[in-house]
């Protein structure tokens, strides 16, 4: 063999081998906790695609506490992760945790629900949905559907997360544009079946016959809310028309049964865009700030046509 053939076959043989030994990218993610359907889906999916691609996950479950999350990402920086991602639940209250990731120069990925932040060069990448223009599409479909109907009670998802804020602004908004609506009242459901069933029975005890439309931040808490309806005596879909946002699998089916009215999708399989986008900022890659998924929205018309190929 000549010299500079022996000399490329020896290079091309040095790197299997480093390839071969090369340390495995280790991502730590930080999840809200498991209040929903929709999370659940968006933990598998982040698990999932991990395994796939040979990534070390650590995963930590926040138990919906911001302050465990804030712990989860002081481990994270202490193992020296290459990247973190972050769900937060709430907007605000990140900036000191997140300045103690980048003097450890690991980039931050918030994932699915965006922060408040006085510096937004704090974290690398947001990706998630417009919630907001699920709120107003929401709002939109009800415009366009609800016919007589005008009294609403809506239950919203947590507090002072980014996901029950702007849908709560967007469907005030829309609200504000389509003067006919009244708002009979407002509560928190947690984004949690139980609890989406506990506040619409009181809220069916409080205005009874009074209620016409339900506009729910979730499908788990509308689905709680439909129980509570049931056991009242009332048909949820006629009686009530129910209005949510997620799409998980049992909410399409339920539209497709007519016991729901229409539910927006939220996709929560970022398992793929997530690591994609770890590939590229760990390579160097410049990447975009905010990404957004597009998102449908289903009804009589389209759920049980959408069913077979619903994935969460
Ligand atoms: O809609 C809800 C979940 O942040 C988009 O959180 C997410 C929301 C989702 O608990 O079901």
């Amino acid at each position: 063999m000549k010299l500079p053939r022996l000399l490329s076959a020896l290079a091309l043989g040095l790197c299997a081998v480093a390839a071969a030994f090369a340390k495995p990218v280790t991502v730590g993610f930080a999840q809200t906790g498991a209040e929903s359907a929709w999370r659940t889906a968006n933990t598998n999916s982040l698990k999932s695609e991990a395994e796939k691609r040979g990534i070390v996950l650590k995963f930590a479950d926040g138990q919906s506490k911001q302050e465990n999350q804030i712990r989860a990402l002081r481990s994270f920086i202490a193992q020296g992760v290459d990247a973190i991602v972050l769900a937060p639940i709430v907007t605000t209250g990140w900036d000191p945790v997140l300045r103690e990731a980048r003097r450890a120069k690991i980039p931050v990925i918030i994932m699915d629900r965006k922060i408040e932040t006085s510096d937004e060069s704090l974290y690398t990448a947001f990706i998630g949905s417009d919630f907001y223009k699920e709120g107003a599409m929401a709002a939109d479909w009800l415009a366009q559907n609800a016919g007589s109907r005008t009294r609403i009670v809506e239950l919203q998802g947590e507090p002072g997360s980014a996901a029950a804020n702007e849908r709560r602004r967007a469907f005030a908004d829309a609200l504000a544009k389509h003067t006919q609506f009244q708002m009979l009242d407002s509560q928190t459901g947690n984004f949690r079946r139980a609890e989406g069933k506990q506040v619409m029975e009181a809220l069916l005890k409080k205005h009874g016959k009074a209620i016409e439309i339900l506009y729910s931040h979730n499908d788990d808490m509308a689905l709680g809310a439909i129980q509570a309806i049931e056991e009242a005596g009332l048909k949820p879909g006629q009686d009530i028309l129910i209005v949510s946002i997620d799409a998980i699998g049992e909410a399409v089916k339920t539209v497709a049964e007519g016991r729901m009215n229409c539910t927006v999708e939220c996709n929560p399989l970022f398992g793929p865009k997530v690591y994609d986008l770890v590939a590229k900022i760990l390579a160097g890659e410049k990447v975009d700030k905010q990404m957004y998924n597009v998102d449908a929205l289903f009804d009589t018309t389209t759920a049980t046509a959408a069913l077979p190929t619903r994935q969460y």
